[in-house]
């Protein structure tokens, strides 16, 4: 062996090497053979040819750290939104070159084979997909840091369309195995709910409480490896499943009750059963509570064992050993449970376990929806988690005893407003002024979010605490939503810029000085259009629409909410269908209007919105009048691996939420990215894209946050742009009629209700005008073409600043205080 090595790749393999260990694990782990196996059979073999080396890495990585004992970020988040990840990984492991040859050789297309594998979908939306890009980040930087959630049976219900109202249908990911995750039984850990607690006196005169539980349930570990870019290391995923405790099973088991001890352990099950569908309702359900202290529990047990393996009892070092992000407040309630642990089993004194806490917990806000605050009813707590509920209490009672009291002296009001519990309308629990005064860090997702957080949100925490709340602009891993997604500008990126790119984003601006060059113009908008023809394909397959990839495809996908608009987007739809009905021969490049989206399945008016986009793309894809000039389509199932198709054959971005309500955004950085040209307004991180892009090459319409609040001071009247705009009155009077629904007036009149009679909460019709004239904008500029390929160009290597790795470097920057360990 040479002494000196050569920078090699993670794992040197070759494509026959690889070849081998495929056919090795069809027949010897699969038991099938190369003549007979299916696709199925062929994407587990090679999950499990690669998980070889992975998991040997995973391995050499916990040693590594355990060796070390660096301080490490537990990333505490209900939702992770993987997707798939045999992809992903290859791509990481600089193996995907080789897995495709290989595959090529045993006959098999990777791109088919990787199709096989279920998404991986324990998430809603946003907060839960970048929790999965920020797991990505962490390890390619080479941080130690675990992500702890759920184990749900079924993630994010799948959706189909009947007659154009969605129907939701249990996802069953794991239906068939899944190869990714180890079972780890010895970290098995114990969560009692339910019951009282008794106060013990002690000879000593001391009191100290011992809460007896009700019930208790079992959380079984499944362990995800997480492979960074270029696998510097291997972290782990923690996902936890319920089943039920041992002593009350087989209690009851013994006594004869083999019936009630199944329908026990069916009880027990269903805490990891499902994931809730709401991405920004809070419903204040048992099961809920009971899943977000369920993880908590058995994640601070996970962090306090790993701790003590270490260190033994010297509590003075855990903060600098341990960092606890919470994703949003839903893990707000490991706070009391850290603290009753250190108070009721290890005996700290509360001061001791307090400061322990406070510098040990970090809370990351997404929203500013009200709706989405987490409240929880004090009655609920008291009979779930009585013992949580004397410590909150407790932790109020300082807090407004000392911390309120010295800076407001005698200031009662201010006393109630800041109360963890709110007593007007129903005693309730306050998670999120739980989460701001337990955390030592706050951040926003985005400079205006942020900004917002703290003038609007919290603004007398922010007068109390100076420092704590912070901005750390969200980003997404280039790796999935570059590299992977799409193939081809990726190697016309390696070609242009070299291969840093994939973690040194920035290097995509060296691109720049090609974007006027019309060879490369040339390029970079046959990429797109190749992109587009595979879309074409997959429009048809799933929803048997014709569209044509010369037309502009103008793409909106995000979870349905009135805030994101789609219903706006639609009134723009509707009023080019009518210029066209009027005029067919109306000069306008031809559209492709594509939506993905969920509805939550107890929000009315998002069906209501679904169910009228899919009946006005019923009429307009069949009206031979307008000459294809216009197309709808809503593709079902939205989902990660859905995404990765539609956004590298953007045109249009639309991100049109109403200013002040998008926290951040993302898609909007991925389809930047990939060259789409943002249509939006003022809003989230639609603003440092336009900042990074400049204005000329980006549409921006609408009112902006100062004018959303000074129109809303005013008194809004959405009558007024009605009456005021003979288009607009249009379009909305055409939802009564039953042009859309035969034989069925009425039907899609809510929509036009919530903008007229209910007030129109959103904005639409103040922004519609807007909304029109930056479309008439979208429509000039794509004439020009090599002035669009340019502004597409500059859009996607002008998104540096939206790695992921750039987030998760802020946040070690100013939240966890990290060093990077990479395996040597
Ligand atoms: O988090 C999203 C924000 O809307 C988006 O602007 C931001 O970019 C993203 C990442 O920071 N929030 C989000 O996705 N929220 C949820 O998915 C969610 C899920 C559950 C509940 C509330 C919100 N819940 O209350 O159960």
């Amino acid at each position: 062996m040479a002494a000196t090595k050569k920078q090699t790749k993670p794992f040197d393999l070759s494509a026959d090497n690889l070849q081998q260990r495929i056919v090795h694990h069809l027949r010897s782990t699969l038991g099938t053979h190369e003549n007979k196996a299916n696709d199925k059979a062929w994407w587990n073999a090679t999950c499990s040819a690669i998980n070889e080396l992975v998991f040997e890495k995973l391995t050499d990585t916990q040693a590594s750290h355990s060796k070390q004992d660096t301080r490490a970020v537990n990333y505490l988040s209900l939702e992770f939104l993987m997707g798939r990840l045999l992809s992903n990984n290859l791509h990481n492991l600089e193996l995907f070159g080789e897995a495709e040859q290989a595959l090529k050789a045993l006959g098999k297309d990777i791109y088919q084979v990787c199709e096989e594998e279920p998404d991986m979908a324990l998430g809603n939306g946003g907060l839960g997909r970048l929790a999965a890009c920020y797991i990505d980040s962490l390890a390619t930087l080479g941080y130690p840091a675990i992500g702890y959630g759920i184990h749900y049976e079924h993630g994010l219900f799948r959706q189909e369309f009947k007659d154009g109202h969605q129907i939701e249908r249990p996802d069953s990911w794991r239906e068939y195995g899944n190869p990714w995750e180890i079972c780890r039984p010895e970290s098995v850990q114990e969560v009692p709910l339910y019951g009282y607690v008794e106060s013990v006196f002690e000879d000593d005169g001391s009191m100290r409480k011992v809460w007896h539980a009700g019930r208790k349930l079992k959380g079984v570990p499944w362990d995800i490896p997480i492979v960074g870019y270029g696998a510097k290391l291997v972290n782990v995923l923690r996902l936890w499943e319920s089943k039920p405790g041992e002593a009350f099973d087989w209690d009851v088991f013994n006594a004869g009750g083999y019936v009630d001890a199944q329908s026990e352990k069916a009880q027990a099950e269903t805490v990891s059963k499902v994931l809730y569908p709401n991405d920004s309702t809070e419903q204040g359900k048992e099961l809920r509570l009971i899943q977000q202290y369920f993880f908590c529990a058995c994640s601070v047990k996970d962090i306090l064992r790993r701790f003590k393996r270490a260190n033994g009892n010297n509590w003075d070092v855990f903060a600098d050993k341990v960092a606890i992000q919470l994703n949003d407040t839903h893990p707000a309630i490991s706070v009391p449970e850290l603290m009753r642990i250190l108070i009721d089993e290890e005996g700290l004194t509360w001061a001791k376990a307090w400061d322990v806490c406070r510098h040990t917990f970090a809370y990351t806000n997404h929203t500013l929806l009200p709706e989405a605050l987490e409240n929880w009813s004090v009655s609920l707590f008291e009979r779930v988690l009585p013992r949580h509920l004397e410590i909150i209490y407790e932790i109020n009672r300082r807090f407004l005893e000392t911390e309120v009291e010295a800076k407001w002296p005698g200031d009662d009001e201010m006393k109630r407003k800041l109360s963890i519990i709110k007593e007007d309308g129903g005693r309730m629990v306050r998670m999120a002024y739980l989460s701001v005064v337990s955390s030592y860090k706050v951040n926003g997702v985005a400079a205006i979010h942020t900004r917002l957080v703290k003038k609007d949100l919290f603004p007398e925490f922010n007068e109390l605490y100076l420092e704590k709340i912070v901005n750390v602009t969200n980003g997404v891993t280039p790796r999935r939503w570059l590299k992977a997604a799409n193939p081809e500008l990726s190697a016309l990126y390696d070609k242009t810029v070299g291969t840093g790119w994939p973690t040194q984003l920035n290097l995509l601006k060296d691109a720049l000085p090609k974007a006027k060059d019309k060879k490369f113009q040339k390029e970079f908008m046959a990429i797109k259009h190749d992109n587009k023809l595979r879309l074409v394909k997959e429009i048809k397959a799933l929803t048997g629409v014709d569209v044509s990839a010369d037309a502009i495809f103008d793409i909106q996908i995000k979870r349905l909410h009135e805030y994101k608009r789609q219903q706006l987007n639609l009134l723009h739809i509707l009023t080019l269908y009518r210029r066209l009905l009027a005029n067919p021969e109306l000069d306008m490049v031809p559209r492709v209007f594509i939506f993905g989206a969920k509805a939550a399945p107890g929000y009315h008016m998002a069906k209501q919105i679904i169910y009228a986009i899919n009946k006005v793309a019923d009429k307009v894809n069949n009206d031979p009048r307008i000459q294809d000039k216009l197309k709808v389509v809503f593709m079902p199932n939205y989902r990660v691996s859905l995404a990765e198709k539609l956004i590298p054959a953007a045109d249009v971005s639309e991100q049109i939420s109403t200013a002040g309500l998008e926290a951040s955004g993302t898609g909007n950085m991925k389809l930047a990215l990939n060259g789409a040209l943002t249509i939006g307004t003022l809003d989230g991180a639609n603003i440092e894209i336009a900042e990074e892009v400049g204005d000329d090459n980006i549409f921006i319409f609408g009112l902006n946050v100062d004018q959303v609040e000074s129109i809303k001071r005013q008194g809004y009247n959405p009558y007024d742009y009605y009456y005021g705009n003979a288009e607009l009155k249009a379009v909305l009077d055409w939802l009564d009629s039953d042009f859309f629904t035969p034989g069925h007036p009425g039907e899609l009149s809510d929509i036009k209700r919530s903008l007229l009679e209910w007030g129109d909460q959103y904005l639409c019709l103040a922004d519609y005008q807007g909304y029109c004239d930056a479309h008439a904008r979208i429509d000039v500029a794509y004439r020009d073409t090599a002035k669009w390929a340019e502004m597409a160009i500059i859009n996607s290597a002008c998104m540096g600043k939206f790695n992921s790795d750039r987030s998760i470097q802020d946040y070690v920057d100013t939240i966890w205080h990290l060093k990077a360990c990479p395996l040597g």
